[in-house]
């Protein structure tokens, strides 16, 4: 089997291992350990220039080859292009997004010299995996340097209209990128769509057959039997205990302004509004560690939420309940699991998001004897498989509180009857299932002409024998 290079802005350290592993490492991890593989891209640091030799660690089957960023590179490239510019406009934001000349130079530079560090290191039959918006470019400058390997491209996050995606400055140079890809992945029919109509627009027909959805998953077995466990341990008994017999409600998001946060809480303010007879009844625990916290917007952001979490407890607060809790530190795996499996009600409401996983983890961690309800947007890639849940409008307030009167009050045959369709679709499209098919996809002629060559040579191999 062929070597894998999996290219990603950040490389996660491997001496972090179990309660911190979280994102690509758990979604790669099982072909990470099928077969010999490089993972290459961002330390994480930063350096007075970038990188031009990547560190290298080995772990089992895997190399991890990682550069320190340059300080200029990391503001245009990283804050810049990558998190001003494109995150916004890919998440169908393009009145919040911020150009600048130099940030789109800074973000060739940083693809151009990814491309020129990983270049040395492959060999002939390797097959590469490029991995989110960061690195558009990255396939490429690649072939720019004579690379004629297998090169697949997936995208986390959504891919809007090709109305609101050719707004960016630059777009057509993104989209005139991907022609060196093999095989490029999205999460979803409607981002496929999108991008393919994109790249017609763009000139770039010949490239929209290469487009296909690969929903991503979660290990679900794995997850499941982690809240399973840690359903009874310490943190949760400490939390059951606090709860006093309420129903709990939970969110898990990265502080950030695509995940419907304020709109989330104000939503949960107008149940405590228009529906009295639940207050009291319900505490709502949202877990948003702080991420980009050096992003201006960011920060705007978690000062908004600071204030109206804090005026929402104000004003429905008793002296012996408060509404809301709001932890802006990121909770270890385990603990979140078993959170999970306490709560009541998942409350998952980003305005747009690629798949979200948070939605599938709350799935898996139920029990199965009294599973709780799941409350999400219909924004979400994942609302397309997750039809047992209770869809809303993220940006609706209204629309947030009357779904979480219908969950406070679903009767149990119906909780039960929804997450068991829910479970089933979980369970079928896993992270070791959207690994295969991608790669698959994108080894497909290849791994099929290999095969063919293997049992021409068996062929060749009894003919001579006889
Ligand atoms: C991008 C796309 C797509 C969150 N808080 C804590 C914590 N988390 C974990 C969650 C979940 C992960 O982080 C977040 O994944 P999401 O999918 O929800 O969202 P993004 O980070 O925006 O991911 C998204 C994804 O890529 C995969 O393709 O689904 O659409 O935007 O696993 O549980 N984990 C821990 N503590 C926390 O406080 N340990």
């Amino acid at each position: 089997m062929s070597r894998l290079v999996i290219v990603a802005n950040r490389v996660p350290d491997p001496r972090e291992r179990g309660a911190s592993a979280g994102g690509l490492a758990v979604a790669l991890k099982d072909a990470l350990t099928r077969r010999e593989a490089v993972w290459f891209g961002w330390s994480g640091g930063t350096a007075a220039e970038t990188a031009t030799t990547p560190r290298e660690l080995r772990q089992g089957r895997t190399t991890y080859a990682t550069l320190d960023l340059g300080e200029a590179d990391y503001r245009h490239y990283y804050q810049g292009f990558s998190n001003a510019a494109l995150w916004p406009v890919l998440h169908y934001r393009l009145g919040v997004a911020r150009f600048a000349r130099e940030d789109w130079i800074g973000y060739r530079r940083v693809n151009a010299a990814f491309a020129a560090a990983l270049a040395p290191l492959l060999r002939p039959d390797d097959v590469i995996w490029v991995h989110d918006f960061h690195l558009f470019l990255l396939a490429a400058e690649l072939r720019a340097l004579g690379c004629r390997q297998r090169i697949g491209f997936f995208l986390h996050v959504p891919f809007p209209p090709r109305q609101v995606f050719l707004g960016l400055p630059n777009a057509q140079a993104i989209l005139a990128g991907l022609a060196a890809v093999d095989t490029i992945g999205v999460q979803t029919e409607d981002d496929a769509e999108n991008l393919r109509g994109a790249l017609i627009a763009a000139g770039e027909a010949a490239v929209a057959p290469r487009v296909g959805a690969f929903p991503i998953g979660i290990d679900t077995a794995g997850f499941a039997a982690l809240a399973a466990r840690r359903y009874r341990t310490k943190e949760v008994d400490q939390l059951r205990a606090s709860l006093a017999g309420r129903a709990l409600a939970i969110g898990v998001d990265r502080l950030d302004y695509t995940k419907g946060l304020p709109q989330r809480i104000a939503g949960f303010g107008k149940l405590l509004e228009r529906f009295p007879r639940h207050r009291a009844k319900i505490t709502f625990l949202q877990v948003a560690p702080v991420s980009r916290g050096d992003v201006a917007q960011y920060r705007a952001l978690r000062r908004e939420l600071d204030e109206s979490v804090g005026r929402i407890n104000g004003q429905y607060a008793e002296p012996d309940w408060g509404p809301i809790r709001y932890i802006t530190r990121a909770v270890a795996r385990p603990t979140l699991a078993g959170y999970m499996r306490l709560a009541k009600i998942g409350l998952v409401t980003p305005l747009r998001d690629g798949m979200n996983l948070v939605a599938k983890e709350y799935v898996a961690a139920q029990d199965p004897e009294a599973p709780g309800v799941l409350v999400l947007s219909r924004f979400a890639g994942a609302a397309g498989e997750l039809q047992g849940a209770v869809l809303v409008n993220p940006l609706d307030p209204d629309d947030i509180a009357e779904a979480l009167d219908v969950a406070l009050t679903m009767p149990a045959e119906e909780r039960l009857a929804r997450w068991t369709t829910m479970e089933a679709a979980v369970r079928a499209t896993t992270a070791t299932s959207w690994c295969k098919q991608f790669l698959a996809a994108l080894e497909g002629e290849e791994a099929a002409a290999e095969a063919g060559r293997a049992g021409g040579r068996r062929a060749a191999g009894r003919r001579k024998a006889a």
